[in-house]
């Protein structure tokens, strides 16, 4: 690990890639401590990735943070300093931070940016504050900030577990395998670049209140977790893939019968899920899951990747592709 921290000044940064589900978390048995109601398992995605430097100035006052060049919007705000209130009173600090983080994809568009972004700002905030931490005890950190984030501290193929602990203390995500384990790819199209209209937590609590189908998702998972595992290690994609697809239609299915429904896909989401069951009818290995967002993300073999790339692009309404890979967990940065 590249540890860069500024003993006078107390600055760290730290970095940290998002990741995709592919057995999914939609539902919290515990908002407090964000602790899921099902275990899920990610692939952690390079080149996806959120850059955060803090700084403890020392002095009291409002946290400010800036999201690229321009100061963060007052709820991203508030939800940085509740979670660096969290960590202050784990140090025992009472000093402001001063928070930069970029993203090089686009922000809150159903690409996991609070994942990586909680994942970096846990990572260097905790060593900044000087925080003991274990891989853990830093996948929970993480995970209090945004759920997801905690599969974001791992690298390459990732569990997170649901646990049962009511602290959380047992909820926690780690690495199964390293990205180096298996050249799988996945291919994201960029159906739409605004922010979302639902956020992960209103439409998590508005499902698991409203939705006749989120018992049957949550009860559910626990089995096609297991599967999914065996099909990481066995290398078999399309195992992984018949899963992939599986859990992405069931979250979907229960977000889609909560009330008022909650309506991820848009017209160019569906259109590329169909090309996917296409491609695949014409014998090329590829399988779809989509998030919080209109985002179609195609998993198959790296060696494949270029082929399902140019054919999503021709997707109408696809506006750009980012082809990931397994990526590396959170680091310190210079
Ligand atoms: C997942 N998602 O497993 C699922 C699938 C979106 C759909 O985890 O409320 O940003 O911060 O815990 O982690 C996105 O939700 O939500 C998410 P919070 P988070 O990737």
């Amino acid at each position: 690990m590249n540890i860069a921290c500024d003993i006078a000044t107390t600055r760290a940064s730290a970095t940290a890639c998002a990741n995709v589900a592919l057995v999914k978390y939609f539902g919290k048995r515990c908002e407090t401590y964000n602790l899921p109601a099902a275990g899920s398992l990610s692939v952690t995605l390079q080149p996806l990735r959120t850059t955060t430097q803090v700084a403890i100035d020392g002095q009291p006052g409002d946290d400010v943070v800036y999201l690229g060049d321009a100061l963060a919007s007052v709820p991203f705000t508030a939800r940085v300093s509740r979670f660096l209130d969290l960590l202050r009173q784990e140090a025992g600090s009472t000093s402001r931070v001063v928070v930069t983080t970029s993203n090089n994809f686009p922000t809150a568009a159903g690409l996991a940016s609070s994942a990586s972004g909680f994942a970096a700002l846990a990572l260097a905030a905790t060593h900044a504050l000087r925080i003991p931490t274990t891989p853990q005890s830093l996948s929970a950190w993480a995970r209090r900030g945004s759920g997801s984030a905690a599969r974001s501290i791992p690298g390459g193929f990732v569990v997170w577990h649901a646990g049962s602990a009511p602290d959380g203390s047992d909820s926690f995500a780690e690495s199964i395998a390293p990205p180096g384990h298996w050249d799988i790819a996945l291919v994201i199209g960029i159906a739409a670049t605004g922010p979302k209209a639902d956020s992960s937590t209103l439409a998590m609590n508005r499902t698991r209140d409203t939705s006749p189908y989120y018992r049957a998702f949550i009860d559910s998972t626990a089995h096609w977790l297991a599967e999914a595992q065996q099909a990481v290690h066995a290398r078999d994609i399309e195992k992984l893939g018949d899963i992939a697809e599986h859990s992405a239609l069931a979250m979907h299915a229960a977000t889609l019968a909560a009330r008022p429904g909650i309506l991820f896909f848009n017209p160019t989401t569906t259109a590329a899920l169909h090309q996917v069951r296409q491609w695949r009818r014409d014998g090329i290995g590829a399988w779809f899951t989509c998030d919080a967002g209109p985002q179609p993300k195609v998993l198959c073999s790296a060696a494949d990747a270029q082929e399902i790339a140019e054919r999503l692009r021709q997707v109408p309404g696809i506006q750009d592709i980012i082809t990931a890979t397994p990526g590396d967990g959170a680091t310190l940065s210079g």
